[in-house]
């Protein structure tokens, strides 16, 4: 199994700049943690940041042929992206969204969310572990499809 995790903008300063509100892991840490749990569960890892709506886009539908689900913290195109929703919406990979923080504990813009109705589920405010519980829930999800396959015993 192949997962593709995406960061969006700025979350390259993580760990430089606003720990009160991101934390201090770094974007470097958090993705050597992902590494980590990966190999424990037995799956392979590939981690990509852009601060770049398109290059995103371009990486989602890059997945379509190379992963078999996505991890993706949208970061502030979570609240504005109908691009990348149509994206992930096009591929139809099973995606899992995650947030640092607790959005719904925010500013008000920040409770919607464009991608929420294409992930799965969405998971937000614990911190650097948001990441490792959505890896943990998108291997789940991921081993419950390839099992739901026809041919594969059901
Ligand atoms: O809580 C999250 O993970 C967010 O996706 C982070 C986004 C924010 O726009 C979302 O509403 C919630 C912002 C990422 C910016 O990251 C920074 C890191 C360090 C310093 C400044 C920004």
């Amino acid at each position: 199994m192949n997962l593709l995790v995406l960061h969006g903008p700025n979350l390259n300063l993580l760990g430089v700049r606003e720990p009160g509100i991101y934390g201090c892991a770094t974007l470097e840490s958090i993705n050597s943690s992902l590494h980590d749990l990966a190999r424990e569960l037995g799956c392979t890892l590939s981690t990509f940041q852009s601060n770049h709506e398109g290059v995103l886009v371009d990486a989602i539908q890059s997945a379509a042929g190379s992963a078999d689900g996505i991890l993706i913290n949208p970061a502030a195109y979570t609240h504005t992206s109908v691009a990348i929703r149509d994206a992930l919406s096009a591929i139809s990979l099973p995606t899992v969204e995650v947030h640092l923080s607790n959005i719904h504990r925010r500013e008000e813009f920040r409770r919607h969310s464009y991608i929420a109705p294409v992930a799965a589920g969405q998971i937000s405010g614990f911190g650097a572990d948001s990441y490792l519980l959505g890896l943990r829930a998108l291997f789940t999800l991921v081993i419950k499809r390839l099992s739901e396959e026809p041919g594969c015993g059901t």
